[in-house]
């Protein structure tokens, strides 16, 4: 089996003054994305800046970013639901309009450093559903063992994505959510049972945990999320130069594991993404 690599590169949380090398603006985002993808990414999960390379889900702007990254990539466009912690429910749900061919969806609420990433059951209800009418296909998002019962009972009641493929997205290693550990992932693993056959999962650890998580994932049949979105220091002392050297070396794992990078028209066709 193939690794799918999904390339988070910018997410709400790091500011451009601190960590200049974030792809901030739509022309960053594109040469980014063309760059992760002749490494062998094939998903990017987008959050977009404004003017000021501030958060933002301005629909017009999320549109144009979806047309963009359609026009020079072939990557499979997931944009975030999630947004920052401060953003409101009515405009994350409204990110769906913008017509990518996936979207995140967080499976609970997590405490998240010294914020509160609220997901309340009637708006992971509605995310789900709204995607089922658009025909997007979710990425579920696992920040503590407990999300994963709360999808179980999110499909038992109601029923499975566009496309029929279940994939979940494990975020290991937030301060207030699952640590970054392989004891973690074997965990989520095992309640993975109780999912749908053929439920698939990517994992990617925040910080430091980036490498064990990676490992732990590969080892034990999961794919891989790497970015600056979860990762800006490289190694100790060395801040990341850019996304590429994080795709770059999750690529390289992955040929070490013997589990080449999945193409573009692999991805799409293991999570049920038309081409
Ligand atoms: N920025 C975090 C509060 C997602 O993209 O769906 C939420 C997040 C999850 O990044
Ligand atoms: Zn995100």
């Amino acid at each position: 089996m193939g690794t799918l690599i999904t390339v988070a590169p910018t997410g709400a949380e790091s500011t451009k003054a601190d960590v200049p090398a974030l792809p901030v603006t739509l022309d960053e985002l594109v040469s980014t994305a063309k760059e992760c993808e002749a490494l062998g990414a094939s998903v990017i999960h987008v959050h977009i800046r404004d003017g000021e390379a501030r958060p933002t889900l301005d629909l017009g702007r999320l549109r144009e970013t979806v047309a963009a990254l359609r026009e020079s990539t072939d990557l499979i466009v997931q944009l975030s639901t999630g947004g920052a912690v401060t953003d409101p429910e009515d405009a994350r749900l409204a990110v769906l309009e913008a017509g990518p061919d996936m979207a995140s969806c967080t499976m609970g609420t997590v405490n998240f450093g010294d914020d509160v990433f609220l997901n309340r059951w009637e708006l992971v209800v509605g995310l789900h559903l709204r995607m089922q009418q658009l025909g997007v296909v979710p990425e579920y998002e696992i920040f503590d063992l407990g999300h994963l019962t709360a999808l179980q009972r999110l499909l038992d009641r109601w029923g499975l994505p566009v496309g029929g493929h279940v994939h979940v997205d494990l975020v290991m290693g937030v301060p207030g959510g699952m640590p970054g550990t392989t004891e973690a992932l074997v965990a989520c693993r095992q309640a993975m049972r109780d999912l749908p056959e053929g439920t698939t999962f990517s994992a990617t650890g925040i910080g430091r945990s980036t490498i064990p998580v990676m490992l732990a994932s590969l080892s034990a049949g999961g794919h891989l999320r790497v970015g600056m979105e979860d990762t800006v220091t490289y190694a100790k002392g060395r801040p990341v130069e850019s996304n590429m050297q994080l795709v770059a070396r999750a690529v390289g794992f992955a040929q070490l594991a013997q589990r080449p990078p999945l193409t573009s028209a692999e991805a799409r066709a293991l999570l049920g993404v038309p081409a």
